[in-house]
């Protein structure tokens, strides 16, 4: 079994999305272990996307994500990382696969409804970061 984290972003909470994109996680076999509705904070946020730190796009991804409630998850299952990457879809909803999460339910490149570990390493990463919101 494998664990991922995942964030249900501030446009998906504001445009009422959770329930739904929770019922797909759910029907694709991933179970939702922890989970935390939350503002999360700019140091969080900076430490979260870091490795982004010196993108143009940076300063706008920290505003979007500190800027009104996320639900923070952590998910389970086989293949978790990559079964929870695919049910995302591409990180521009313009180009994600129809029946993604991101085609169905992002506004845009910058509001893209939700937040998948790209990897192993990123959700040991990503769920640490996390645990002093989820524990
Ligand atoms: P992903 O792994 O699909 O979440 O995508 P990235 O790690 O490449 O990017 C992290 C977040 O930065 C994206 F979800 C949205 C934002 N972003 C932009 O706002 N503009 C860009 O050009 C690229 C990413």
């Amino acid at each position: 079994m494998e664990q991922t984290l995942s964030i249900i972003k501030p446009d998906a909470v504001k445009n009422g999305f959770v329930e739904d994109i929770n019922y797909l996680i759910s029907e694709n076999g991933l179970s939702i272990l922890k989970s935390k509705k939350v503002k999360i904070s700019r140091e969080i946020a900076e430490k979260f996307y870091s490795e982004h730190s010196e993108k143009p796009f940076f300063s706008e991804l920290v505003e979007f994500m500190t800027s009104s409630d996320s639900v923070v998850q952590v998910l389970e299952g086989k293949n978790a990382v990559n079964n929870y990457r695919k049910l995302m879809g591409a990180t521009n909803p313009n180009d994600a696969d129809e029946g993604t999460l991101r085609a169905k339910f992002a506004e845009s490149l910058s509001k893209n409804a939700v937040h998948g570990s790209d990897s192993l390493e990123s959700a040991q990463r990503e769920i640490d970061i996390m645990s002093e919101i989820l524990d």
